[in-house]
């Protein structure tokens, strides 16, 4: 074994290493829509930026996981550990057999050639982060100016914020020309109840743009009251999946960058869905139409 290139932060938590079978059997077809992968570091290096060194998390694991909790697809995400650098992303989705798309991120002077080769692979939008613990985030000018570099691809743009941020960055997200796809519900703080101002403007966002969709997911960054039910963040989820059944999509989020109070075992996450998604038919459309309208449109028949 070669000496590792990267040593992951002190205190980091490793994704869990058996994670137990859900007692929800999610439909045939489900897609995973929101995970990662961390390099290897030793082939994939992480970015000489990062604002966190992680454990590797290779795709090979990811796979694991699908088949163990009974999904058949994923989403794969960049993370800001790997900046703009989406090999370790397009590597995944290469050796994925069709089964993985992918969001990127991208450098403000990315070439066409890099984009179109990026679609090939499977790449089917782009990330805007703008979590200031995580990354810099590109000036509003150089965002818009990325969205027309995409817009031949028809790709998507996937944005990541604060909900305390959401005042002041609302007016460009509604600007945005594509389907727009907010995770992790906005992040809400769930202490606040779901009639707070914050929630309610993003719900708002959501009901005055019908280009925005968001991901239903990571109740384990979002609760208080904790695992194995997260309690607290059901009245989030359940909120939006009735409001807004044909615009949301779900994810593990795995291998769960960051997160600092405990680490989910990833079955559980399962078994949070149909608190939320509480019919068979809006379990359908979370886990399978939702994400393949968008991911894999050609195979979308309904
Ligand atoms: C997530 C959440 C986080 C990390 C990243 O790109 C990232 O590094 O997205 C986080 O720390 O909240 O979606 O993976």
């Amino acid at each position: 074994m070669p000496e590792p290139r990267f040593k992951m932060d002190d205190g980091w938590r490793v994704f869990h290493p058996n994670p137990s079978r859900p007692d929800f059997h999610v439909p045939p077809g489900s897609v995973d829509a929101h995970c990662h992968v961390f390099g290897p570091g030793n082939s994939f290096p992480y970015a000489p930026k990062r604002k966190y060194t992680p454990c590797d998390a290779p795709k090979e694991k990811l796979w694991q996981l699908r088949d163990h909790l009974g999904f058949a697809r994923n989403v794969i995400v960049q993370a800001s550990c790997h900046g703009t650098d989406n090999a370790a992303l397009v590597d995944a989705l290469e050796s994925s057999e069709g089964m993985a798309r992918g969001v990127c991120v991208l450098a403000p002077d990315v070439a066409t050639e890099e984009l179109e080769a990026m679609h090939r692979a499977g790449v089917r939008g782009v990330r805007f982060n703008f979590v200031k613990r995580l990354v810099d985030a590109l000036p509003r000018d150089r965002l818009l100016a990325l969205t027309e570099k995409i817009a031949p691809l028809g790709w998507h743009i996937v944005i990541y914020f604060e909900a305390h941020d959401l005042p002041e960055l609302y007016g460009f997200f509604a600007s945005l020309p594509t389907t727009v796809i907010v995770d992790h519900m906005g992040r809400p703080d769930v202490t606040r109840g779901t009639d707070a101002p914050e929630f309610d403007l993003f719900v708002r966002l959501l009901a005055e743009n019908e280009n925005i969709w968001t991901k239903v997911s990571c109740p384990d960054r979002l609760s208080q009251t904790g695992p194995p039910d997260y309690a607290d963040v059901v009245p989030f989820g359940r909120h939006l999946v009735e409001r807004f059944p044909d615009r949301v999509l779900w994810g593990t989020d795995w291998p769960h960058p960051n997160l600092k109070s405990h680490m989910p075992d990833d079955g559980k996450l399962v078994d949070f869905i149909p608190k939320i998604a509480t019919t068979p038919k809006r379990q359908q459309q979370l886990l399978v139409d939702n994400p393949m309208r968008l991911y894999w449109p050609e195979e979308f028949e309904r």
